[in-house]
């Protein structure tokens, strides 16, 4: 953990009610279980995807971004640092899984802080390496706020527009049911060979157009009833670019931050009702060197904030 990111107000006044995240995020460690952030400081995945690089600075900008939020729970929150992708990727990737999965085991939710969206290979197998633990058979939902699918097929390379065709995959080898539902799809950002592979796959998706909370909620509740454990994972680029410009890829139309936060509430409910565990999450895709005054920044902070709100 870097004591020199985690910088904020004081205010020595108000004593433990004016906490703020700075004041209360200690290195991970043995402690009782809390939240976790876990970084993958990576932006291989979006060069090799043919993106716009800047990402591998997310981590670091989106704990400045945190530093200030007002501590409103009692959980113990800690920080893991960063796992580096200089140069390989998936060596990279490995490495957060074995990291992420250990603290899981330790009861924390995990959080994870990107980096491109490649960071999705990596939560999905510190999830899945988790669930190997106890029962490997478990099915593990995953729900994607994004206005791409990411399940590109690696052409040679895995990248940031692939992790879930490696999960996929994953399940394929595994005998398991591949269980992928996306939130805020752009019909004019993915190709209809993607539109193909999305539908081979059985992929319930909602188009940005078509978002309101009623068929948010029934989507996630389709997911969350079948499975035992979710992961969550929200690509900046799924909001608009006046809200996001930090991206590698902004998005034209994009769907709003209050819905996304509202979808994120509606699932922890959906969770709590139907007794399947959130695991983790992830914010993917915040590139500082793109951003805009650092309102990208903000509004990742705003949504780790959020799911840890929504968490109770
Ligand atoms: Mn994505």
């Amino acid at each position: 953990m870097n004591p020199d990111i985690w910088q904020g107000r004081v205010d020595a006044e108000d004593g433990a009610a004016g906490r703020r995240w700075h004041q209360v995020v200690r290195p991970f460690d043995q402690g009782p279980p809390g939240t976790c952030l876990l970084g993958l400081a990576s932006d291989r995945g979006v060069a090799l995807n043919q993106g716009r690089v800047g990402a591998a600075d997310g981590p670091a900008a989106l704990r400045r971004a945190l530093a200030n939020l007002p501590a409103h729970g009692e959980r113990p929150l800690y920080d893991a640092g960063d796992l580096r992708a200089d140069t390989d990727l998936a060596a990279a990737q490995s490495g957060y899984a074995e990291a992420g999965s250990k603290i899981l085991a330790q009861g924390h939710f995990l959080i994870g802080l990107g980096g491109g969206h490649e960071i999705g290979w990596a939560s999905f197998q510190a999830a899945r390496r988790y669930l190997a633990l106890s029962d490997p058979g478990r099915r593990l939902g995953i729900l994607n706020f994004d206005a791409h699918f990411d399940l590109r097929r690696p052409s040679p390379h895995a990248s940031s527009g692939t992790p879930f065709f490696q999960a996929a995959e994953w399940c394929r080898e595994h005998d398991l049911p591949f269980d992928y539902a996306c939130i805020g799809i752009s019909e004019a950002a993915n190709t209809r060979a993607l539109f193909a592979t999305a539908a081979e796959l059985s992929v319930e998706f909602l188009r940005d157009r078509d978002c309101d909370l009623p068929a948010a909620e029934s989507l996630i509740t389709r997911l969350v009833e079948r499975v035992d454990a979710l992961y969550v994972t929200v690509c900046l680029d799924v909001l608009p670019a006046a809200v996001a410009p930090g991206v590698s890829a902004p998005a034209a139309l994009g769907i709003s931050p209050a819905f996304v936060i509202d979808c994120l509430h509606a699932a922890a409910r959906i969770c709590r009702d139907s007794g399947c565990r959130w695991l983790l999450a992830d914010i993917a895709e915040l590139n500082p060197a793109h951003d805009l005054d650092g309102r990208t920044a903000r509004t990742a902070a705003r949504l780790v904030w959020e799911i840890e709100q929504a968490r109770g």
